[in-house]
């Protein structure tokens, strides 16, 4: 084990000053010698509407800045419980989504195989199927806590499948969840037709829009820690937060959770053994005073948090 993985002190180092990384974290490639490496996958080539996403970890890198490590509820210092750095990004390749997906999943492998956590900073969600394919190898089916406006078990578009609104079928048809173990929080219409939650629903998953949030956030909370055991995969597409907080994204919806609903329900996955997580669709040149950009940085924060707080709570 090397380094002390811990965020440049913003007493010596100006927040605003050195070269941005995630977390204001040590860049650091080997994933052995972390609990958690966080990797950013620059791929926007699943976009069905506005592009973007391939900006995304560079704004997370810049918003992290702004990010601490101490989280009062849990009481909790991130960098104190857990060795996190930033492991670059994967070298996707903006007209091939194949290789792209491809190297995703041989980094995703890498860090899983290592014994780490990985997440996954976006891009596009299409990113997300390569990093459950790669943990599902590693750890069996994996059970989802996925915070979206939309499901993302959509059919192809123009012939492409996978494709951003594709993957959690994929995954299903794949054999890489337990559908039993998967929330959709968030999705809320209108939709394209009666049926646009069919899949989702056929294949077991639950469902709870983001109506459902703002009327019972504490039931939402209950649910998610009342999950049974195994490993998980949190998945967050910045659009289910409500535009007005994250404009950021290609694809908004109104009518979305608020951002401190979306963190009280990040820290609800310390119930959890999460082996992986993302933070998906930020559009840094839509985004607005770079709100969005903030947002992620701290919903990638607070889903660490959880999974620091999970590891204490077995000490
Ligand atoms: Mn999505």
């Amino acid at each position: 084990m090397t380094g002390p993985f811990k965020p440049r002190d913003p007493r010596v180092v100006p927040r605003f000053a050195g070269v941005s990384t995630f977390l204001r974290l040590p860049l650091h490639d080997d994933p052995a010698d972390v609990d958690a490496l966080i990797v950013g996958a620059p791929f926007d080539g699943g976009t069905t509407y506005r592009p973007g996403a391939r900006f995304g970890p560079r704004a997370v890198r810049e918003a992290s800045a702004l990010t601490r490590g101490y989280h009062p509820d849990p009481g909790i210092d991130l960098f104190e419980a857990l060795r996190c750095a930033d492991g670059g990004d994967v070298a996707c390749v903006p007209m091939d989504l194949g290789l792209s997906l491809d190297r995703i999943e041989a980094r995703v492998r890498q860090i899983a195989e290592a014994g780490a956590v990985a997440a996954l900073v976006g891009g596009d969600h299409t990113c997300a199927l390569p990093a459950v394919r790669a943990l599902a190898k590693v750890h069996g089916p994996l059970g989802v806590v996925h915070f979206d406006a939309h499901s993302d078990t959509y059919p192809p578009a123009w012939g492409m499948d996978p494709h951003h609104g594709t993957v959690f079928r994929n995954m299903v048809e794949e054999g890489l969840l337990r559908p039993q173990d998967v929330l959709q929080i968030g999705v809320r219409g209108p939709f394209s037709g009666a049926d646009d939650l069919g899949f989702a629903r056929r294949a077991g998953f639950t469902l709870f829009s983001a109506e459902d949030v703002h009327r019972s956030l504490d039931a939402v909370i209950a649910r998610i820690a009342a999950l049974p055991p195994g490993p998980y995969y949190v998945s967050f597409d910045v659009d289910g937060v409500d535009p007005s907080m994250a404009p950021g994204t290609g694809t908004p919806v109104p009518g979305g959770f608020f951002s401190w609903q979306a963190l009280a329900m990040l820290r609800a996955t310390r119930a959890l053994d999460v082996v992986g997580c993302d933070v998906v669709e930020l559009s840094p040149d839509l985004d607005e005073g770079g709100r969005t950009a903030l947002l992620a940085a701290n919903v990638l924060a607070e889903t660490l948090a959880a999974v620091a707080a999970r590891r204490r709570s077995k000490l």
